[in-house]
């Protein structure tokens, strides 16, 4: 009986009432013929439709069977969005999806069309992606057009990967029981987090990845082929066919989200631009966002407005049409690489999740709506109608996939789970110091062999090393090009990067040497930014992107805490986004412009697990820890900040003017390996008998305990000063042993009193059991104003001296 929340039984009843209402088939049809006269899919094909709608459904129902009794963790399937299974049917199973967490359906279908499609190949098969990648102008025959009807048996793995998911069992294929997610590297299922729209920018970045690398040969060259060639070494390992599409798939309310107006207006503004972004968006729309009602005509009216994004509309209880329009969609993106939104209307069926009570925000007649336009039931409507099955024949298949899901959901539930600390954190972020010094180093022997010429040619005759001294922003300058000589699929983006060379000068000339491809501008958006950066590092890109001031980073952290952090996390390392985000900030710009050039909190960085933080202070660290951090990515598919003080940029003096002390000769590729940084390993400065005192700094820091040690060393004070260079990891062993060889340690801290870097210093001696004598100068808890009354809430020299001076008197 229908009560004012729809459970599973509710649906279940309904499914079978509907059923057993519908009436013999006049006459039956031949499962090979078109379902319909004029319909593109056969019988055989509705009814493969059918049953992954099927298990999608059963397991909608096992998941509320698994929480029922405290086993299950997850409930959503796909409940109301079954008619995406027929999106699914009409894409290639090669094209990269980042899929809605209502995808049950779809992921069904992608599952049986890959392992329908797993030929073993012959021994002479061609191996190039360009070489097997399909006729671009053809579409794929939908899943199981030649295979015999199978009932639940293609869908079983898939269901077996969803039922792990819901349980948090280990031996899940993408997450290993860290969160419940659609993805799988075999499937190009790409795991989506549960923030509504966060991966939308990623998409459009894929996009344009995509069809870049179709176009740029293994040295990072336009071909002008359109067809991406080569495998020499360097060359991206793409993991889709060059006329692949990316699709992405959300929820109707997700489409107000700023994550996703970002990724249409960037889909849009390139394609505006003429360029390609081959991305189909398809907004399932079943009209709530939990309990907010997207206003009638809304959806529609904000997807058809968007520029530069082509707009098609399907049913998603008419599998039929879904598969057609669909096909037509993904033929018209494939064909041209422009933005396309599908928009699907579907329902919501069971609540917006488990735990969710509807009848206080829905009415009893509007749900009796829903379950009457329940979409698995509109399939096996149209087969009965059709004369492909009987209403008994389509209650058997369910009944028996009911069973099989029942079946695996029992099995998978005594899996083990994730048992450890370890065990959880072994997918965040692997590190391989070794391997990366060996990147280095082999780095160094190209630059020194095979490829000299080209980087003699690069830097105009005259490389780096014989410039003579280099501010920081020169030798950031010069690293960016040795990275772009060395990785031929590095790409350097953002604002103002390219033709303006960066508001700071640090990029200037690189989009000349190396091509507009290779070094761009973008729109103005750091969600969009840092969403490109995502998309090509999953497609085998080393994207160095810049955020153009610390204070721009916060609007758009959830790219990088959220999206580029958790991928490694929730896809065991399946997935990567090797990324250097380079990122100007900190304070001392002599009161220039206020708290927004001179932002100094990195605390919405430092707590993001296994995110490393670069911030180089001088020239001669800038250039090998910039090689560190892309080599860590390339190697280790990091996710590396590299946090560039500006008020370092240009400066040239250290004690006084004209001493060209902070200036610095750019290494020469043979002594790379003998001045490689690995990650977490300080510099330490050893000023006078360095006995004394130990300053812990960084950054702007770094400059002015130096000269505060000066002053003191005049007073016969020997101090050591720690440069941290990285602020995470943090270098502790570098902080214990510097800090207890001296047993006086301050912490010079330039950004804020709480939460700054400071109390990690701090924590890292006390956890190590440190018993010296400790202080902290810090930045004031408060943002930076404009102009001198800056110095009032910065660390200063004098706090320095001051400092020192009080723990020495201890
Ligand atoms: C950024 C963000 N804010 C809030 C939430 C909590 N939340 C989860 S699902 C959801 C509604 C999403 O609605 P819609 O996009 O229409 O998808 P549907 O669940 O209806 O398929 C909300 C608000 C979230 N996951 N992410």
């Amino acid at each position: 009986m229908l009560s004012d929340v729809t459970t599973p039984q509710d649906l279940d009843d309904r499914f079978r009432e509907t059923l057993a209402a519908l009436p013999a088939p006049a006459q039956r049809r031949d499962l090979a013929d078109p379902v319909t006269d004029d319909a593109p899919l056969t019988g055989a094909q509705l009814l493969d439709l059918f049953d992954a709608q099927v298990t999608s459904r059963q397991l909608d129902l096992a998941g509320r069977w698994l929480r029922s009794f405290g086993e299950g963790f997850y409930t959503i399937g796909s409940s109301g969005h079954e008619g995406n299974a027929a999106v699914a049917a009409a894409l290639r199973p090669t094209d990269p999806a980042l899929l809605h967490y209502r995808s049950g359906a779809f992921y069904c279908v992608r599952a049986a069309q890959v392992a329908a499609d797993a030929p073993t190949p012959p021994a002479d098969a061609p191996t190039s992606p360009a070489a097997d990648a399909p006729d671009p102008d053809s579409e794929p025959e939908p899943a199981g057009s030649e295979a015999p009807v199978g009932g639940f048996v293609p869908y079983a793995e898939a269901a077996r990967d969803v039922l792990r998911g819901m349980v948090a069992s280990s031996e899940e294929p993408i997450a290993g029981g860290r969160h419940k997610v659609f993805g799988r590297a075999d499937l190009a299922v790409v795991p989506t987090t549960s923030t509504i729209a966060s991966h939308l920018p990623r998409a459009v970045g894929m996009g344009l990845a995509v069809e870049r690398l179709r176009r740029l040969d293994t040295a990072g060259r336009r071909t002008g082929t359109g067809v991406r060639v080569g495998s020499g070494a360097g060359a991206a390992h793409v993991p889709w066919p060059p006329d692949a599409i990316v699709v992405c798939s959300f929820g109707d309310a997700s489409v107000n989200h700023a994550s996703a107006t970002a990724a249409f207006n960037t889909a849009g503004w390139y394609d505006h631009a003429g360029l390609r972004i081959p991305v189909l968006f398809v907004c399932e729309d079943n009209g709530l966002g939990i309990s907010v009602r997207s206003p009638e005509g809304w959806v529609e009216a904000t997807l058809r407005a968007k520029p530069g994004i082509r707009y098609f509309s399907a049913d998603g209880a008419d599998p039929v049409g879904t598969y057609a329009v669909t096909q037509e969609a993904a033929a018209w993106v494939r064909r041209y690489r422009r933005p396309a939104v599908l928009h699907l209307r579907t329902i919501r069926l069971m609540g917006h999740a488990g735990a969710d009570a509807e009848s206080a925000y829905r009415s009893p007649a509007e749900l009796a709506e829903d379950l009457d336009r329940d979409p698995v039931a509109a399939t096996a409507r149209l087969l009965v109608d059709a004369g492909v099955a009987t209403a008994e024949e389509l209650l058997a298949r369910y009944d028996e996939t009911g069973w099989q899901v029942r079946r695996l959901a029992e099995e998978v539930l005594g899996e083990p789970k994730l048992a450890s600390a370890a065990d959880v954190v072994s997918a965040l972020a692997p590190r391989r110091p070794v391997r990366v010094a060996r990147a280095v180093a082999d780095a160094a022997a190209r630059a020194s062999g095979p490829g000299a010429a080209a980087r003699e040619g690069a830097f105009g005759g005259k490389p780096p090393e014989l410039s003579g001294p280099m501010t920081l922003a020169q030798s950031i300058n010069a690293a960016l090009a040795d990275g772009l000589l060395d990785h031929p699929q590095m790409a350097v983006f953002g604002e103002d990067v390219a033709v303006k060379g960066g508001v700071y000068g640090v990029t200037k000339g690189l989009r000349d040497r190396f091509g507009a491809a290779r070094v761009f501008d973008t729109l103005l958006d750091e969600t969009s930014v840092l969403g490109l950066g995502l998309g090509a590092g999953l497609a085998g890109m080393l994207p160095v992107p810049e955020i153009q001031y610390l204070a721009y980073l916060h609007n758009a952290e959830d790219q990088l805490r959220g999206e580029a952090a958790t991928m490694q996390f929730f896809s065991r390392g399946a997935f990567r986004n090797p990324m250097v985000v380079r990122v100007a900030g900190l304070a001392y710009q002599q009161g220039f412009g206020g708290h927004f050039h001179n932002d100094n909190s990195v605390a919405v960085l430092r707590d993001v697990p296994g995110l490393v933080i670069a911030v180089p202070a001088r020239p001669d660290d800038a250039a090998p820890m910039l090689r560190t951090c892309l080599a860590s990515a390339a190697v280790d598919g990091s996710v590396c900040v590299f946090l560039e003080p500006i008020a370092l940029y240009h400066t040239r003096d250290l004690y006084a003017d004209g001493d060209g002390e902070w200036l610095a000769g750019y290494p020469e590729p043979g002594s790379w390996v003998a001045g490689h940084v690995p990650i977490g390993r300080a510099r330490v400065y050893r000023i006078g008998s360095a006995d004394d005192l130990t300053i812990i700094t960084f950054g702007n820091g770094v400059r002015m305990s130096l000269r505060a040690a000066a002053v003191l060393a005049e007073e016969g004070v020997g101090t050591r000063v720690v440069d941290l260079r990285w602020l995470a990891p943090l270098p502790v062993a570098d902080i214990i042993r510097e800090s207890s060889a001296t047993g006086r340690v301050l912490v010079v801290d330039e950004t804020r009193r709480s939460g700054g870097v400071g109390e990690g210093v701090i924590a890292a001696l006390v956890d190590a059991g440190y018993v010296g004598a400790a202080r902290r100068v810090a930045g004031v808890d408060s943002f930076v104003p404009l102009g001198p009354a800056a110095r009032h809430v910065l660390v200063s020299p004098e706090a320095i001296t001051d400092g020192a001076r009080t723990l020495l008197a201890r």
